[in-house]
């Protein structure tokens, strides 16, 4: 079988976007067992979509071919570069280098620039993407949200407003299981583990830098959508580095680009 599949830990991006391309192609979408949905992107995802991936077992992975969404490293996902026949995605290329990249917000929205000539999509459909769009561009506003995306949202037939904003935003409950485990993504490449808190403020900010701090190859990020600012907690190669960012920057593009930037 083919299955279109996005990266482990999902949020509400990847797994539209592989719901969407699986419609689109005719294949279906999956993700490998233990994965659950990341927490903020529950609601969202339920008001928009009866979720039913194929869950794929470990030692099945290798049975079947894949087409990654979302991601365009192996390690986040199969783990095997033989397993894939394409790639979607909207985030650096450090990984299958036949990928796809669209600069969009989120693949979901990229996926509908692709197609949206050649495919129909339903109301439903376009509803997700929004939705995709809402949670990868943090409500409209991420650094990553940009004119182009606004431009294809209207043509959609959406707008984002503040209530989504107050609809769905979740802060992350500030835990040391969240400090390890919310938005937990591992980069193959630079051997770098990263998660991030979600907060209205920094309340408790000082404990997520501790723990940053005691981490090796770490990349922290709070996050505070009440004054739309970033704070970067950075433990690389023992050196424990801060950064501020006056928006709400996003973790996939400005805030590892200016990490690869630094590294050179
Ligand atoms: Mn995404």
């Amino acid at each position: 079988m083919i299955y279109v599949i996005g990266h482990n830990n999902p949020d509400a991006d990847t797994i539209i976007s592989s719901k969407l391309l699986a419609d689109i192609l005719g294949y279906e979408y999956a993700i490998i067992e233990g994965n659950d949905i990341e927490k903020s992107d529950i609601n969202l995802i339920k008001d928009c979509m009866d979720y039913a991936p194929v869950i794929i077992k470990k030692d099945d992975i290798s049975n079947h071919k894949y087409f990654l969404v979302d991601h365009n490293d192996v390690k986040q996902s199969v783990n095997d570069e033989k397993l894939v026949i394409g790639c979607i995605d909207h985030h650096p290329k450090i990984g299958y280098d036949k990928a796809i990249i669209g600069e969009y917000c989120a693949t979901a929205l990229f996926i509908y620039q692709l197609y949206k000539d050649k495919y129909n999509f339903n109301e439903q459909q376009k509803k997700q993407i929004f939705m995709a769009v809402l949670s990868d561009s943090k409500f409209g506003r991420s650094s990553r949200y940009q004119e182009q995306d606004k431009l294809l949202i209207e043509k959609l037939g959406f707008t984002i407003t503040d209530d989504y904003f107050f609809k769905y935003f979740l802060e992350t409950e500030l835990s040391l299981y969240s400090f390890k485990n919310n938005g937990y993504k591992y980069y193959d490449k630079y051997d770098l583990r990263s998660t991030y808190i979600e907060r209205l403020g920094i309340e408790g900010i000082v404990n997520y830098q501790e723990f940053v701090r005691k981490q090796n190859n770490f990349l922290g990020i709070w996050v505070d959508a009440l004054n739309n600012k970033t704070y970067v907690f950075l433990n690389y190669k023992n050196n424990f580095i801060t950064e501020e960012y006056p928006f709400l920057a996003s973790r996939g593009t400005t805030i590892i680009n200016d990490f690869v930037k630094k590294l050179n």
